[in-house]
């Protein structure tokens, strides 16, 4: 067994070049580190024809923190082992794994240095006509295969084993339900929004919203989850989309990929107030969001009804009505999560570029405060809607 060792570019260029073969042994090699997340190495290889593979391992800290953040090198066994499992039941969505070291904390993955960053084209005011419908196509099947309406029992609670993540849950435990409601060290907000953060973390309803949406978070091993959905792990272009970095991976509630998705939606949703200064197309790429959204929610509850209906196994979830009635619940529950992701995303320890580049302080700290409302009055009252549509009615309500 190789010992652990954190890779410099020669080092990861020496490892792509013996170890596998993907590159002619006469091939000239290039190789550099560009990521820029806020956990992992990421290094490219390259030869003279512009072939080229990408090298992700993980450090035994969360990157963004550095080494006073100890954090398992078992992530990377976790991130590989959902692609895999990911790419079999959704391929065209999911980043290929062309090899792995487990001991080495390494994943070699197919290049998608073609396609671009979600976060960064919508910032930039792109969009994508398949996307909604892509992610759904993604949430649903990979929620649905990896659940009880599917799964043989005995099968599924050896996944659960199998994929149990806690140190990786534990950030998002503390980040997603614990900082943002009392004071913590992490949380990161300009002093001019205390008022509206004294009022959330005073706020005893939401605190036992938030509270439900813990509580499912830590014991709802509902199916396999990507774990962490936001618009920096999509790669998109005009036809393709695929979901990378599943290291947040584990058996939880299914609402919670769909809940990040459409928080991270939002949020540019939020932003782009201030973003867009023409008021045409600042409209188009509002109603783009949020058509967007609801063609997501729309069809991953179609896919997964569908499925429920084609393919289940398991015959007491096969009872008239209940598949209808999971999936209602899965939807309010993924509103719920959405509100979180707002709000930790504005005043917790992990910002996104959507918000923190807008340059004006004051017009930030205006998305501010509207990511904040959003995010508390979901969480507030996605739990008393019924339906999708009542869901949907609830959101543009709010973005009004
Ligand atoms: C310390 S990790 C901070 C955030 O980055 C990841 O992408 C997750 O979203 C996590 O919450
Ligand atoms: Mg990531």
């Amino acid at each position: 067994m190789v010992d652990y060792t954190a890779f410099d570019s020669a080092q990861a260029l020496e490892y792509v070049k013996n170890q596998t073969n993907f590159f002619a042994p006469e091939a000239e090699l290039t190789c550099y580190e560009f990521g820029d997340g806020n956990l992992n190495l990421v290094f490219r290889v390259h030869d003279e024809q512009s072939n080229s593979v990408i090298l992700k391992q993980a450090l035994p800290y969360a990157r963004c923190v550095g080494e006073s953040w100890p954090l398992t090198l078992e992530r990377a066994r976790i991130e590989a082992s959902v692609l895999v499992r990911h790419g079999e039941v959704c391929p065209q969505t999911t980043v290929k794994v062309l090899h792995r070291n487990d001991a080495l904390a390494i994943t070699v993955l197919e290049d998608l240095g073609h396609m671009q960053i979600l976060r960064a084209q919508l910032c930039e005011g792109h969009t994508y006509t398949n996307l909604a419908t892509d992610v759904a196509d993604y949430l649903a099947k990979t929620s649905f295969y990896h659940s009880d309406f599917y799964l043989p029992p005995a099968q599924k609670k050896a996944l659960v084993t199998e994929f149990t993540n806690p140190e990786l849950c534990a950030i998002t435990e503390d980040l997603f339900f614990d900082d943002p409601y009392r004071y913590s060290e992490r949380n990161n907000y300009p002093d001019e929004l205390q008022p509206q953060v004294t009022a959330l973390q005073n706020n005893q309803a939401v605190k036992l919203a938030v509270a439900e949406l813990k509580a499912k978070f830590l014991s709802c091993a509902q199916s396999l989850l990507h774990g962490d959905v936001h618009t920096g792990s999509i790669f998109v272009d005009q036809t393709n989309t695929k979901l990378i970095d599943p290291e947040f991976g584990f058996f939880g509630p299914i609402g919670f990929d769909l809940g990040s998705f459409i928080g991270n939606l939002l949020l540019n949703y939020c932003a782009q107030h201030k973003r867009i200064t023409e008021l045409p197309k600042r409209r188009d790429l509002h109603a783009y969001l949020l058509n967007t959204i609801q063609t997501c929610v729309a069809q991953f509850e179609q896919t997964w009804l569908h499925l429920a209906k084609t393919q289940s196994q398991d015959l007491s979830l096969q009872a008239e009505g209940y598949a209808e009635r999971f999936i209602n619940q899965v939807l309010r529950d993924a509103y719920g999560f959405c509100g979180t992701e707002l709000i930790r995303r504005t005043i917790g320890l992990a910002h996104v570029a959507d918000i923190e580049d807008i340059e004006n302080p004051v017009a930030r700290l205006e998305v501010q405060k509207q990511a904040l409302l959003l995010g508390e009055q979901l969480i507030l009252q996605a739990p008393h809607c019924n339906t999708k549509e009542d869901l949907s009615q609830l959101l543009i309500s709010l973005l009004l």
